[in-house]
Protein backbone atom coordinates (compact mmCIF):
# COMPACT_ATOMS: atom_id res chain seq x y z
CA UNK A 1 0.00 0.00 0.00
CA UNK A 2 1.70 3.31 -0.81
CA UNK A 3 1.52 6.18 2.21
CA UNK A 4 -1.81 8.04 3.03
CA UNK A 5 -1.46 11.76 0.82
CA UNK A 6 -0.89 15.04 4.02
CA UNK A 7 -1.84 17.43 1.33
CA UNK A 8 -5.04 18.75 0.38
CA UNK A 9 -6.72 21.61 -1.33
CA UNK A 10 -10.13 23.45 -1.80
CA UNK A 11 -10.31 22.67 1.65
CA UNK A 12 -12.41 25.55 3.88
CA UNK A 13 -13.15 23.58 7.10
CA UNK A 14 -11.32 20.95 8.91
CA UNK A 15 -11.64 19.26 12.04
CA UNK A 16 -8.74 19.17 14.64
CA UNK A 17 -8.42 16.69 17.87
CA UNK A 18 -5.81 16.92 20.18
CA UNK A 19 -6.64 13.62 22.67
CA UNK A 20 -7.50 10.10 22.24
CA UNK A 21 -11.25 11.31 23.12
CA UNK A 22 -11.97 13.24 20.44
CA UNK A 23 -10.31 10.97 18.11
CA UNK A 24 -13.18 8.86 19.25
CA UNK A 25 -15.69 11.08 18.86
CA UNK A 26 -14.94 12.04 15.11
CA UNK A 27 -14.52 8.11 14.29
CA UNK A 28 -18.20 7.84 15.65
CA UNK A 29 -19.53 10.58 14.06
CA UNK A 30 -18.00 8.92 10.96
CA UNK A 31 -18.02 5.49 11.20
CA UNK A 32 -20.52 5.36 13.84
CA UNK A 33 -18.24 3.07 16.64
CA UNK A 34 -15.02 3.57 18.72
CA UNK A 35 -13.26 1.95 21.21
CA UNK A 36 -12.30 3.61 24.58
CA UNK A 37 -9.98 2.99 27.50
CA UNK A 38 -12.38 3.28 30.99
CA UNK A 39 -8.81 4.12 32.58
CA UNK A 40 -9.49 1.33 35.18
CA UNK A 41 -5.91 -0.67 36.78
CA UNK A 42 -5.50 -4.09 36.00
CA UNK A 43 -6.87 -4.66 40.00
CA UNK A 44 -10.27 -2.81 38.98
CA UNK A 45 -10.86 -4.94 35.97
CA UNK A 46 -10.29 -7.98 37.81
CA UNK A 47 -12.77 -6.99 40.68
CA UNK A 48 -15.50 -6.06 37.61
CA UNK A 49 -15.02 -9.63 36.39
CA UNK A 50 -15.51 -11.10 39.18
CA UNK A 51 -18.13 -9.13 40.07
CA UNK A 52 -19.71 -9.97 37.18
CA UNK A 53 -19.50 -13.58 37.98
CA UNK A 54 -21.50 -13.04 41.49
CA UNK A 55 -24.14 -10.96 40.19
CA UNK A 56 -24.98 -13.82 37.31
CA UNK A 57 -25.14 -16.21 40.25
CA UNK A 58 -26.95 -14.36 42.00
CA UNK A 59 -29.57 -13.37 39.35
CA UNK A 60 -29.59 -17.15 37.64
CA UNK A 61 -30.75 -18.30 41.38
CA UNK A 62 -33.22 -15.74 41.89
CA UNK A 63 -34.59 -16.03 38.31
CA UNK A 64 -34.14 -19.54 37.80
CA UNK A 65 -31.95 -20.97 35.06
CA UNK A 66 -35.43 -22.86 33.23
CA UNK A 67 -37.47 -19.95 33.64
CA UNK A 68 -34.56 -17.79 31.85
CA UNK A 69 -34.25 -20.04 29.06
CA UNK A 70 -37.78 -20.18 28.34
CA UNK A 71 -37.68 -16.33 27.37
CA UNK A 72 -34.35 -16.78 25.92
CA UNK A 73 -33.01 -14.47 28.80
CA UNK A 74 -30.16 -17.01 30.21
CA UNK A 75 -26.80 -14.98 28.44
CA UNK A 76 -28.50 -11.69 29.83
CA UNK A 77 -28.46 -9.94 33.11
CA UNK A 78 -30.51 -7.02 33.48
CA UNK A 79 -30.30 -4.02 35.34
CA UNK A 80 -26.51 -4.75 36.73
CA UNK A 81 -26.85 -1.71 38.44
CA UNK A 82 -29.60 -2.73 40.84
CA UNK A 83 -28.05 -5.61 41.89
CA UNK A 84 -26.36 -4.04 45.18
CA UNK A 85 -23.26 -4.28 43.85
CA UNK A 86 -22.05 -0.62 44.06
CA UNK A 87 -19.54 -1.39 41.31
CA UNK A 88 -22.08 -1.45 38.17
CA UNK A 89 -23.21 2.50 39.37
CA UNK A 90 -19.50 3.28 39.25
CA UNK A 91 -19.38 1.66 35.90
CA UNK A 92 -22.39 3.22 34.56
CA UNK A 93 -21.05 7.08 35.49
CA UNK A 94 -17.36 6.28 34.94
CA UNK A 95 -15.60 9.79 33.83
CA UNK A 96 -13.90 8.81 30.48
CA UNK A 97 -16.94 7.71 29.22
CA UNK A 98 -19.35 10.39 30.84
CA UNK A 99 -16.90 12.78 28.69
CA UNK A 100 -17.21 11.21 25.67
CA UNK A 101 -21.11 11.10 26.12
CA UNK A 102 -21.52 14.86 26.87
CA UNK A 103 -19.58 15.22 23.58
CA UNK A 104 -21.46 13.02 21.33
CA UNK A 105 -25.01 14.07 22.61
CA UNK A 106 -26.23 17.17 22.83
CA UNK A 107 -27.59 18.37 26.73
CA UNK A 108 -28.30 15.78 28.98
CA UNK A 109 -28.58 11.71 28.54
CA UNK A 110 -30.22 9.38 30.51
CA UNK A 111 -29.10 5.89 30.85
CA UNK A 112 -31.10 3.40 29.15
CA UNK A 113 -30.45 0.47 30.11
CA UNK A 114 -26.98 -1.88 32.38
CA UNK A 115 -26.94 -5.64 31.15
CA UNK A 116 -24.83 -8.15 31.31
CA UNK A 117 -24.47 -10.03 28.12
CA UNK A 118 -22.53 -13.40 28.26
CA UNK A 119 -21.20 -14.73 24.62
CA UNK A 120 -21.68 -18.28 25.48
CA UNK A 121 -18.30 -21.01 24.42
CA UNK A 122 -19.74 -22.54 20.89
CA UNK A 123 -23.16 -21.99 21.17
CA UNK A 124 -24.67 -18.65 19.76
CA UNK A 125 -26.59 -16.32 21.47
CA UNK A 126 -29.29 -13.45 21.50
CA UNK A 127 -27.04 -10.99 20.20
CA UNK A 128 -25.50 -12.66 17.60
CA UNK A 129 -27.82 -11.15 14.93
CA UNK A 130 -27.53 -7.79 12.78
CA UNK A 131 -29.67 -5.40 14.91
CA UNK A 132 -29.95 -1.64 15.78
CA UNK A 133 -30.19 -0.70 19.66
CA UNK A 134 -32.75 1.49 18.80
CA UNK A 135 -34.29 -1.61 16.85
CA UNK A 136 -37.15 -1.59 14.25
CA UNK A 137 -35.99 2.08 13.79
CA UNK A 138 -35.45 3.04 10.28
CA UNK A 139 -34.46 6.68 10.39
CA UNK A 140 -31.12 8.81 10.65
CA UNK A 141 -30.86 11.45 13.06
CA UNK A 142 -28.64 14.48 12.54
CA UNK A 143 -27.92 14.66 16.11
CA UNK A 144 -27.08 11.83 18.26
CA UNK A 145 -30.29 10.26 19.82
CA UNK A 146 -28.44 6.87 21.99
CA UNK A 147 -25.13 5.77 22.52
CA UNK A 148 -24.30 2.30 24.05
CA UNK A 149 -21.06 1.91 25.66
CA UNK A 150 -20.15 -2.19 25.70
CA UNK A 151 -17.81 -2.46 28.19
CA UNK A 152 -15.63 -5.85 27.70
CA UNK A 153 -15.48 -7.60 30.70
CA UNK A 154 -13.11 -9.83 28.86
CA UNK A 155 -10.57 -9.08 26.14
CA UNK A 156 -12.33 -8.93 22.93
CA UNK A 157 -10.75 -11.26 20.12
CA UNK A 158 -11.66 -12.69 16.62
CA UNK A 159 -11.81 -15.82 17.95
CA UNK A 160 -14.04 -15.55 20.92
CA UNK A 161 -16.47 -13.35 19.17
CA UNK A 162 -15.77 -9.65 19.38
CA UNK A 163 -18.71 -7.40 18.10
CA UNK A 164 -18.85 -7.17 14.39
CA UNK A 165 -19.91 -3.46 12.96
CA UNK A 166 -21.28 -2.12 9.85
CA UNK A 167 -19.24 1.01 9.65
CA UNK A 168 -21.26 4.01 8.84
CA UNK A 169 -24.58 2.14 8.92
CA UNK A 170 -25.62 5.18 11.12
CA UNK A 171 -26.31 7.48 8.81
CA UNK A 172 -28.30 5.56 5.95
CA UNK A 173 -31.70 4.52 6.48
CA UNK A 174 -31.94 0.68 5.31
CA UNK A 175 -30.28 -2.29 6.61
CA UNK A 176 -27.52 -2.76 3.91
CA UNK A 177 -27.26 -5.83 1.40
CA UNK A 178 -25.56 -9.22 2.15
CA UNK A 179 -23.13 -7.76 -0.62
CA UNK A 180 -22.07 -5.04 1.50
CA UNK A 181 -22.07 -6.95 4.55
CA UNK A 182 -19.62 -9.17 3.12
CA UNK A 183 -17.60 -6.86 2.01
CA UNK A 184 -17.84 -3.90 4.86
CA UNK A 185 -18.34 -5.76 7.93
CA UNK A 186 -15.58 -5.04 10.59
CA UNK A 187 -14.85 -7.08 14.03
CA UNK A 188 -13.91 -4.72 16.46
CA UNK A 189 -11.02 -6.42 19.09
CA UNK A 190 -10.87 -4.96 22.42
CA UNK A 191 -8.84 -5.18 25.50
CA UNK A 192 -10.47 -6.13 28.93
CA UNK A 193 -11.16 -2.79 30.30
CA UNK A 194 -12.38 -0.88 27.43
CA UNK A 195 -15.34 0.46 25.67
CA UNK A 196 -16.71 -0.07 22.69
CA UNK A 197 -18.71 2.53 21.77
CA UNK A 198 -21.78 2.61 19.16
CA UNK A 199 -23.95 4.95 17.62
CA UNK A 200 -26.89 2.90 18.69
CA UNK A 201 -28.23 3.14 15.05
CA UNK A 202 -25.08 1.65 13.35
CA UNK A 203 -25.92 -2.25 12.44
CA UNK A 204 -23.66 -4.59 14.82
CA UNK A 205 -23.78 -7.91 15.83
CA UNK A 206 -21.72 -10.49 18.13
CA UNK A 207 -19.76 -12.83 16.29
CA UNK A 208 -19.27 -16.74 17.15
CA UNK A 209 -17.41 -17.48 20.15
CA UNK A 210 -15.55 -20.69 19.35
CA UNK A 211 -12.77 -20.57 22.28
CA UNK A 212 -13.78 -22.88 25.26
CA UNK A 213 -14.51 -19.76 27.60
CA UNK A 214 -17.86 -17.34 27.86
CA UNK A 215 -16.97 -14.00 26.69
CA UNK A 216 -18.52 -11.39 29.30
CA UNK A 217 -19.49 -7.80 28.47
CA UNK A 218 -22.18 -5.58 30.04
CA UNK A 219 -23.99 -3.18 27.46
CA UNK A 220 -24.66 0.77 28.70
CA UNK A 221 -27.50 2.29 26.51
CA UNK A 222 -27.62 6.03 26.95
CA UNK A 223 -30.08 8.42 25.46
CA UNK A 224 -31.30 11.90 25.38
CA UNK A 225 -34.28 11.91 28.11
CA UNK A 226 -37.09 11.53 25.43
CA UNK A 227 -36.77 7.64 25.64
CA UNK A 228 -37.86 5.85 28.35
CA UNK A 229 -35.74 3.58 30.00
CA UNK A 230 -35.90 -0.50 29.11
CA UNK A 231 -36.45 -1.39 32.82
CA UNK A 232 -37.10 1.60 35.55
CA UNK A 233 -33.75 1.30 37.22
CA UNK A 234 -34.52 3.95 39.97
CA UNK A 235 -37.15 2.17 41.22
CA UNK A 236 -35.31 -0.72 42.21
CA UNK A 237 -31.65 0.76 42.90
CA UNK A 238 -29.89 2.11 46.38
CA UNK A 239 -30.32 5.95 46.63
CA UNK A 240 -27.16 7.99 44.69
CA UNK A 241 -25.29 10.32 46.37
CA UNK A 242 -24.70 13.79 43.88
CA UNK A 243 -27.69 14.98 41.36
CA UNK A 244 -26.13 14.71 38.24
CA UNK A 245 -25.76 11.08 39.11
CA UNK A 246 -29.36 10.88 40.08
CA UNK A 247 -30.24 12.92 36.39
CA UNK A 248 -27.94 10.39 34.79
CA UNK A 249 -29.52 7.43 36.17
CA UNK A 250 -33.04 8.41 35.31
CA UNK A 251 -34.41 9.99 38.89
CA UNK A 252 -35.03 12.76 37.07
CA UNK A 253 -37.44 11.74 34.22
CA UNK A 254 -39.98 9.28 35.43
CA UNK A 255 -43.06 9.75 33.75
CA UNK A 256 -45.76 11.74 36.27
CA UNK A 257 -48.29 8.89 37.38
CA UNK A 258 -51.44 11.61 36.71
CA UNK A 259 -52.27 14.94 35.27
CA UNK A 260 -52.27 15.85 39.22
CA UNK A 261 -49.26 14.97 39.85
CA UNK A 262 -47.55 16.42 36.45
CA UNK A 263 -49.28 19.31 37.26
CA UNK A 264 -47.73 19.35 40.89
CA UNK A 265 -44.41 18.95 39.12
CA UNK A 266 -44.63 22.32 37.01
CA UNK A 267 -45.64 24.27 40.03
CA UNK A 268 -42.75 27.33 40.46
CA UNK A 269 -41.30 26.78 36.68
CA UNK A 270 -41.83 29.10 34.43
O1 LIG B 1 -22.04 -9.10 22.65
C1 LIG B 1 -21.78 -8.36 21.70
O2 LIG B 1 -20.69 -8.38 21.13
C2 LIG B 1 -22.82 -7.44 21.14
C3 LIG B 1 -23.74 -6.89 22.17
C4 LIG B 1 -24.89 -6.16 21.54
O3 LIG B 1 -25.22 -6.39 20.41
C5 LIG B 1 -25.64 -5.15 22.27
O4 LIG B 1 -25.32 -4.83 23.43
O5 LIG B 1 -26.59 -4.57 21.68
Amino acid sequence: MSTVPTKAYGILEQTTVDSALDEAVEQIQHLGYAVLDAGFSPAEVAHIAAEFDTVRAEYTTKYGLELLQSGNEHNTIRGMCTSGHDVFIKLALNPNLMQLLKKLIKGSFVLNQQNGIVNPAKQGYNQGSWHRDLPYQHFVSSSVLAINALYCVDDFTTANGATFVLPATHLREPFPSAQYIARHAVQAEAKAGSFIVLDCMIYHSGGFNSTDKDRRAINHVYNIPFFKQQINLPNSMPDVPSDEAKQILGYAYAEPQSIDAYIASRVGKK
